[in-house]
């Protein structure tokens, strides 16, 4: 009897070309439709698990957090790293409660320290009051992280100031053993991340001058990255820095995305290292030929490392909120840095504020009001079930509505039944086959009217809409206005 009622619906809706069934997917001849093409580049799958975590934590720890640096000079004694109370469980727990997936440790910071006890250097927590010289903060975070269920990520600097070789081949050599050391040891890593921010003046073993190395040939990162691979091949380590090659620096760190923001971009541009250049990672490209989505990274402090006297400047929940927006709800993922204290623990403020982040989040975001709301599209691929406007509100991320191939433009009429206060807009691509929307609008019925809510340009992963006033409505129009091939939106939900 349903098949029966849902097949009269569709073709109805075929003899209309035009309205979508909502209901019952059984009935199909998709068959003969042909799935879209993927728009390339594409994201490997690494790449969307990534994307899925949405937010991740750094963590910023060294001799910075006693001396009250941000960048330490490499002359510091690990007499200095002293942290009593320290909790690498109170991270977790704590991160995880504010609902990251993973977690990113500076093993390593420009000053050259070492949170591990390395066999290449002295300059460790070895020759540290931690635990008498037997702690090992790299192997206490990632078994916290295990235990847990939050991915561990490594961020190892490559500049290092404490080294007298810094600028040599050997340094490189050096480099390279500790990254094995480390993959060996704590892996497996979800991402690594190399730093920027290259050569100046430093310690340097005692030299105490200034070193400058030549950024596009002395890492030698291929070789490099191959040899990470090969310590940790699967699952595969995403590698970040300015230019990916699996994921990119967002070119700011206060917590924005580009209000355009394509995770392609050519990395030719980028190795270029133009002037210029922030402002092209924070939007990509839309004919980038590389899929290197941004990364948003921005601490929850002023600084990188916790200062005492910034106690009374952590970000509030609503800044939180407010970089959420700007950085998940344009696309990118956001890595917060939440940086531990003298203690070893995440402090008070810190933890009061992630809380209250977390608890607006919940808020904004309890109730879909589209979840398996009525759809109706301007067209869909084929008139099949497979391809129509429902696809958007079941709540399943691999089903998807598409139009012909050749038609870029296309609305969605959202029915939440009755008229109820609507704040977010929250949309998705199905990016799977690639980036396609350049443009889209969304409206609001009212009366026989429709107010315009919104005018803007990529979705990709995930574009969330925030009206500055909730409006009252009963049904949302997507109009999607230019894309670089048919589009293909997997959700569209509504709060
Ligand atoms: C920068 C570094 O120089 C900062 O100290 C910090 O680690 C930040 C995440 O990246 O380039």
């Amino acid at each position: 009897m349903m098949k029966k009622h849902c097949l009269l619906l569709i073709v109805v809706a075929f003899a209309a070309s035009h309205f979508s069934c909502s209901g019952d997917k059984r009935i199909s001849s998709s068959a003969a439709v042909s799935a879209p093409a993927p728009v390339l580049p594409v994201p490997t799958a690494a790449q969307l698990a990534w994307h899925e975590m949405e937010t991740n934590a750094f963590i910023h720890f060294t001799t910075n957090t006693f001396t009250n640096k941000e960048w330490g000079y490499g002359d510091e004694s690990p007499a200095v790293f002293n942290p009593t109370q320290l909790n690498a469980e109170q991270w977790v727990t704590t991160l995880k409660d504010a609902g990251f997936k993973g977690l990113i440790l500076t093993c390593k910071h420009h000053d050259g320290f070492c949170l591990w006890p390395s066999k290449y250097t002295a300059h460790t927590i070895a020759n540290s009051p931690y635990k008498n010289g037997k702690g090992d903060i790299v192997k206490e975070v990632s078994e916290a992280c295990k235990l847990h269920g939050l991915k561990f990520g490594v961020y190892l600097s490559p500049w290092d100031r404490n080294r007298a070789d810094y600028g040599t081949p050997a340094y490189i050599a050096y480099y390279r053993n500790q990254l094995k050391e480390i993959f060996s040891t704590y892996g497996p890593a979800f991402e690594m991340w190399f730093d920027g921010a290259n050569g100046g003046d430093g310690y340097y073993g005692g030299a105490k001058e200034s070193r400058k190395i030549d950024g596009s040939s002395y890492y030698d990162w291929p070789t490099t990255l191959k040899l990470v691979n090969q310590f940790q091949p699967q699952p595969q380590v995403l590698f970040f820095s300015d230019a990916g090659p699996d994921i990119r620096w967002v070119g700011n760190e206060k917590g924005l995305a580009g209000s355009i923001n394509w995770s392609t971009i050519n990395n030719d541009t980028l190795y270029a290292g133009k002037a210029g250049i922030e402002q092209l990672l924070s939007t990509g490209s839309a004919d980038g030929d590389k899929w290197i989505p941004a990364e948003v990274d921005v601490s929850i402090r002023p600084g990188w490392f916790y200062h005492p006297q910034e106690d009374s400047l952590v970000k509030t929940p609503e800044q939180l909120f407010q970089i959420y927006l700007t950085s998940v709800g344009r696309g990118s993922t956001l890595l917060l840095n939440v940086p531990p204290d003298r203690r070893g623990l995440i402090h008070e403020k810190d933890v009061a504020a992630l809380k209250g982040w977390r608890q607006l989040l919940d808020e904004a975001f309890k109730t879909n009001l589209a979840a398996h709301a009525k759809v109706s599209a301007s067209t869909y691929r084929g008139h099949v079930k497979t391809y129509a406007g429902a696809n958007v509100t079941d709540d399943d991320k691999e089903t998807y509505w598409a139009t012909d191939d050749g038609v870029t433009t296309g609305s969605l009429v959202i029915d939440m039944g009755k008229n109820q206060p609507v704040k977010y807009i929250a949309l998705q691509e199905y990016i799977k086959l690639g980036q396609r929307v350049k443009s889209f609008t969304v409206e609001a019925r009212q009366g026989n009217n429709w107010k315009p809510l919104a005018q803007e340009s990529t979705i990709g992963y995930k574009r969330i809409i925030k009206l500055d006033q909730p409006v009252a409505t009963d049904q949302i129009r997507i109009n999607i206005t230019a894309s670089k091939a048919c589009p293909l939106i997997s959700s569209v939900a509504v709060y």
